[in-house]
C-alpha cells in the first residue's frame, strides 16, 4: 500500500482560531480527518504530523525514507527561510508536493520565495484546505505512473 507522510509546519496548528479571513475556520484536526478518510478512498496509508520546530520537522523528513513513498509539505514559514529543509529535501530523495492553504503568491513579497519549491515535484496554493486531498490525488498519480 502507498503510504505519505502529510507535514505541517509552524503555527498551523493555530489553524481555526486566529486569522480566519485568510486561512478559513477549518482546524488542523479537520483537516487531518480529511486527509484519512481521502487516504482511505484511495487505498493510501496516511501518517499526519506537525511541528512547530525546524529540527523536527527535519528529523521527520529524515525518517520518512524508508518509511513513506512522498511527502506533502505545509512548511508554513520556513518555506521562505530554510536551506535546511530544502537540504533534507534533496537528501532523501522522496517525491515532496509543497502546499499552502493561501495563495502566497497574491500576499506579501517575502512568501513569493520557497526554498521547498526548488526541490519539489511540485506546488499546491491557495485553495484552502482542498489543496491537501489535491496534493494527495498528484502524488499518487505520480507515484502510480513513476513508480
Ligand atoms: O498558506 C499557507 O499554508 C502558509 O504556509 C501558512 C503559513 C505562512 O507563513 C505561509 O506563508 C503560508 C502560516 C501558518 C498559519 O499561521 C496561522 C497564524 C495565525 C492563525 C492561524 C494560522
Amino acid at each position: 500500500m502507498t503510504s505519505i507522510l502529510i507535514l505541517n509546519g509552524p503555527n498551523l496548528n493555530l489553524l481555526g482560531t486566529r486569522q480566519p479571513e485568510v486561512y478559513g475556520h477549518i482546524t488542523l484536526d479537520d483537516i487531518e480527518t480529511l486527509c484519512r478518510s481521502h487516504g482511505e478512498a484511495l487505498g493510501m496509508d496516511v501518517a499526519f504530523l506537525q511541528s512547530n520546530s525546524e529540527g523536527a520537522l527535519l528529523e521527520a523528513i529524515h525518517s520518512a525514507k524508508g518509511a513513506h513513498d512522498g511527502i506533502i509539505l505545509n512548511a508554513g514559514a520556513y518555506t521562505h527561510t530554510s536551506i535546511a529543509l530544502m537540504d533534507a529535501i534533496s537528501s532523501v530523495e522522496l517525491p515532496v508536493i509543497e502546499l499552502h492553504l493561501s495563495n502566497v503568491h497574491a500576499r506579501e513579497e517575502f512568501r513569493h520565495v520557497s526554498y521547498i519549491a526548488r526541490v519539489a515535484l511540485g506546488v499546491i496554493c491557495g485553495f484552502g484546505a482542498a489543496g491537501y486531498p489535491l496534493a494527495m490525488d498528484a502524488l499518487l498519480g505520480h507515484l502510480t505512473r513513476d513508480g
